[in-house]
């Protein structure tokens, strides 16, 4: 399908924003800078409107969605916005029973362990997302006109970012029945039934799929998959177990072909996991855009396994965040000029910002990331 000239690429400019030209390959004037979890936590306004409503129901009020959403650039000044939701909200629109427990993360009534638990699963149509994405669409649609009220106010276009959990992240959820440490279940699940792993992946597949399209198509301008626990896996069964579900995810966004009058070539798209740095070459063999890179590697040596051909994204350790300003500016300094060697980069931390972190020191670090030559 092609998206029309009322998309937020041409109707807000979206595709000249300095965020979505460094996806696609150009180096801005400056350098563009988002945190993954910048909505949330360490935000007391956002701690203030999440008052009395579960997560997940929040992320079902397309008003309280949009609002959180915007939070961030608001009081950051950050190149763009990322969606908020939640990795297993297309798993909830699907009819899977799933809550997010404060302080721990996504919890399952019936874990996926076996051959049966796998039939009931992906008897489930994916076509369910879309049909019950309506507070989704909404959601997305108010936030791209809210950013485009706040790009008049700053004078530059500011897209959204939609996201989606990658299949092997997701089935180390629905296969542990909730947060791991080494995902041994879902290893384990691997080796014991392959055909059963595929055809639960192939089916998360689809739904991370179509929920990433929901989003582009409901107005987002890029997409990031987070396969946040591929770092568990060798490179070989990573190839095995992972890589196939994860293609096929991003085919459902290949599908879709920006407006005709946008000069643009495709829609943008992202990859981040934690502790993937045997993983690079790898997650770069996806039909991607753009790389994360997580803190646990230097950025010139994860630029070397990526190649030339993505953008790079990362990788200040969210520790940095905790550090006196002079130290973090050295860093900052540091990474600013590794990524010169790419052909464009993207600021961001190496995973997301810590609940206790303090909002002006996030507001601090944009400015100097949009300093440094
Ligand atoms: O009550 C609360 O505030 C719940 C905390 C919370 C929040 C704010 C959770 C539970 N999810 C979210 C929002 C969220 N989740 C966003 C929002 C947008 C933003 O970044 O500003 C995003 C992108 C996610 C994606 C997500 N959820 C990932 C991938 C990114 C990553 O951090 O690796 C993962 C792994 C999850 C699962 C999850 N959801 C929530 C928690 C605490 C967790 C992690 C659990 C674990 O450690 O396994």
């Amino acid at each position: 399908m092609q998206l029309s000239d009322q998309h937020p690429f041409v109707a807000h400019a979206t595709k000249d924003s300095h965020l979505i030209r460094a996806f696609l390959g150009h180096r801005p004037a400056t350098t563009p800078v988002w945190f993954m979890r910048q909505a949330g936590r360490s935000l007391p306004e956002y701690r203030a409107l999440r008052e009395g409503s579960s997560m997940l129901d929040a992320c079902l009020d397309p008003a309280l969605v949009s609002e959180i959403t915007l939070q961030p650039v608001r009081r950051h000044g950050v190149d763009a916005a990322i969606f908020f939701s939640d990795i297993v909200v297309p798993l909830m629109l699907a009819g899977i029973d799933v809550r997010i427990v404060a302080g721990r993360g996504p919890v399952f009534s019936q874990p996926v362990r076996a051959g049966a638990d796998i039939a009931r699963v992906t008897a489930i149509d994916p076509q369910t997302v879309t049909e019950r994405g309506g507070p989704i669409i909404e959601a997305v649609r108010r936030t791209t006109e809210m950013l485009a009220a706040e790009s008049v106010t700053r004078g530059t276009p500011l897209p959204l970012i939609g996201f989606a959990g990658a299949p092997f992240t997701l089935a180390a959820y629905l296969v542990e029945g909730g947060p791991s440490k080494d995902h041994l279940a879902a290893r384990r699940l691997i080796h014991e039934d392959p055909a059963g792993w595929d055809a639960l992946t192939q089916w998360l597949a689809d739904i991370s799929g179509r929920f990433l399209a929901l989003q582009i198509e409901a107005g987002a301008s890029a997409a990031q998959l987070f396969d946040s626990w591929a770092g568990s896996l060798s490179p070989c069964l990573y190839r095995q177990a992972a890589l196939p579900a994860s293609a096929r995810a991003l085919a459902h966004v290949r599908q879709i072909e920006p407006p005709a009058d946008s000069g643009m070539l495709r829609v943008p798209l992202s990859h981040f996991g934690v502790g993937t740095g045997d993983l690079l070459a790898d997650i770069a063999s996806l039909d991607l855009d753009v790389v994360g890179i997580d803190h646990r590697i230097d950025l010139d040596e994860a630029l070397e396994r990526v190649g030339r051909e993505v953008t790079v994204q990362g990788n200040l350790d969210p520790a940095m965040l905790f550090a006196p300003a002079e130290v973090r500016a050295a860093e900052v300094s540091r990474i600013i000029a590794a990524g010169k060697v790419a052909r464009a980069h993207v600021f961001n931390l190496g995973h997301g910002v810590p609940p206790e972190t303090d909002p002006d020191v996030l507001t601090d670090l944009v400015t100097m990331v949009h300093d440094a030559r």
